[in-house]
């Protein structure tokens, strides 16, 4: 059995573009029962009770003849590999031959379904990740052991181009692996967008070749609680290789208190009456040196962070330290700006990138190419209309803060999401890019991280990756959820229950 890839453009640009929708087709020609199990649900799919038998010691991933992608395409190849484990958890321990040899198969492209054989089709090496995932799932064991695959045919392709999914490693430290690990099951779930919170007001964990201070003496502990430069680029190399993009956020000027230890003078210092306090408010924006230190901080992180894209946070800034200092009162007035501290938050806030929907909200010139993303949650449809109709992308997040949670099944609550339900345009609507499920970390650390996210974030990955009509009821998500689930385990995901019920592979 071969599963043939083709992929039509080898090179998309660099990594750090989005990764687009990528017309892919899995054609497996083939054989018998158990049908139904691909989370998120492809566009199109077509299962026949026909099934067909897999050998492990038979099976290989080929590069089709006319493909773009060779061997040497690293991201495939090293997928051509997982996706073996994957598929054959039993037959990988020990046999480092197999493994060599199956990738360097070449068969004759062929786009017809022949007995035996399957072809995925994709325009990007991005979509052909996907396929290879859909097609690990379409792969099940009977109860003796043996590998089976039904006859199917797939067409698909994602509703929204981003699809991310935000850590918190200010308010709890998350160990390289942890976050690694988290990478491994996005791409389970095909989310491809990892939105780094990596600093806020509690600790300053990424170490800065420009500014070591920062972590020297705002993470938690400078040796053990930091990312380095090498973990940092570990975490981009193993995203790079599923198909994710890795988005730091630098959020300032407020969830700054951290930085503070290691920068002096870069926060307002709070006064009470005429004398200072000696709290510290958000980052002081009145000053030269705080522009000249950011222009610095941000220059080393797009440097080291390849994507396009630089959140710089913007949210929950409070304005009372600023008001109570006589300096920044000063400024505002020699800027015109009043007693509107929102106008010295955009002042300070204009960047291209994505910001925080605060940033929005609280004032007029923003750049069109800003992405605004949208938290506070009672009013987010109203937010998407009038952010749209300023001609703004955004992204969703507010209904998918899965760090909250509560009894019994939440899941449907992500589910139930709509997008693109809200008043707008068919242009507005086009707009929303995506969207992000958020897991913030006041009360998640590496204990809890796998069960809280896995498998709630699957909910918002169906949402952002399947059709709307086809995925409109959550009973009938139900089962493919809980099989989809069942893999996590099997997998080494340490994903919590949905309900009662078993796995067949949970204690591994
Ligand atoms: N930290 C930062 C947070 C939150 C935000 N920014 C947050 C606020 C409210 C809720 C969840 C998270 N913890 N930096 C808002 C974007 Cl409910």
């Amino acid at each position: 059995f071969y599963l043939n890839v083709i992929v039509r453009m080898a090179h998309t640009g660099t990594h750090s573009q989005p990764v687009r929708a990528c017309l892919l087709l899995v054609v497996v020609s083939v054989w018998v029962q158990q049908v139904d199990g691909v989370w998120p649900l492809p566009q199109q799919l077509d299962q026949s009770a026909d099934r067909n038998s897999l050998s492990p010691q038979r099976f290989s991933f080929t590069y089709g003849r006319d493909s773009a992608a060779q061997t040497g395409c690293s991201v495939l190849d090293a997928a051509f590999k997982r996706y073996f484990s994957i598929i054959f958890p039993d037959f990988t321990k020990g046999s480092a031959m197999l493994t060599t040899l199956y990738s360097c198969f070449v068969v004759a492209d062929n786009l017809s379904v022949s007995e035996g054989q399957a072809v995925l089709r994709s325009v990007t090496v991005w979509g052909a990740l996907r396929g290879l995932e859909s097609f690990s799932q379409l792969v099940y064991q009977d109860d003796y052991g043996s590998y089976f695959i039904n006859k199917t045919e797939i067409v698909d392709f994602p509703r929204f181009a981003f699809r991310g999914l935000l850590l918190d490693t200010s308010r709890h430290y998350l160990p390289l692996h942890a976050i690694l690990k988290t990478l491994d099951a996005m791409a389970y779930s095909k989310f491809n967008v990892f939105h780094w919170h990596i600093v806020d007001d509690p600790s300053f964990p990424y170490q800065s070749r420009t500014f070591p201070d920062l972590s020297n003496k705002g993470a938690f502990h400078p040796f053990t609680h930091v990312y380095t430069q090498s973990d940092v680029m570990r975490v981009i190399e193993h995203a790079r290789m599923r198909g994710i993009r890795v988005i730091p956020e630098f959020d300032s000027p407020g969830h700054t208190q951290s930085w503070g230890k290691g920068q002096p003078n870069l926060l307002t210092p709070c006064y009470k009456g005429d004398v200072p306090s000696g709290s510290f408010g958000p980052v002081d924006p009145t000053v030269d040196t705080t522009y000249k230190f950011m222009e610095s901080l941000l220059k080393e992180v797009k440097f080291v962070f390849p994507d396009s894209y630089v959140h710089l946070g913007g949210d929950e800034v409070s304005f009372a330290c600023w008001q109570s200092n006589p300096n920044v009162r000063t400024f505002m007035e020699k800027m015109g700006f009043g007693k509107d501290f929102t106008k010295l938050e955009s002042f300070y806030m204009e960047r291209t990138s994505i910001v925080w929907q605060d940033v929005f909200d609280y004032h007029e010139r923003i750049p069109q190419d800003t992405v605004l993303e949208i938290w506070k949650g009672e009013t987010y449809q109203a937010e998407l209309s009038r952010m749209t109709k300023a001609g703004h992308r955004v992204l969703l997040s507010a209904p998918w803060y899965i760090n909250h949670i509560s009894y019994g099944q939440d899941w449907r609550n992500s589910y139930a999401v709509q997008p693109q339900n809200f008043s707008g345009t068919e242009e507005q609507k086009k707009l929303v890019i995506g969207g992000e499920v958020a897991m913030w970390g006041e009360y998640v650390d590496a204990t809890n991280l796998n069960p809280r996210l896995w498998p709630r974030a699957c909910a918002a990955a169906e949402r952002l990756w399947s059709d709307e009509e086809k995925t409109l009821n959550a009973d009938l998500a139900f089962p493919r959820l809980e099989k989809f689930r069942c893999e996590l385990l099997r997998r080494g995901i340490q994903a919590e229950p949905l309900f009662v019920g078993h796995c067949k592979h949970e204690y591994d």
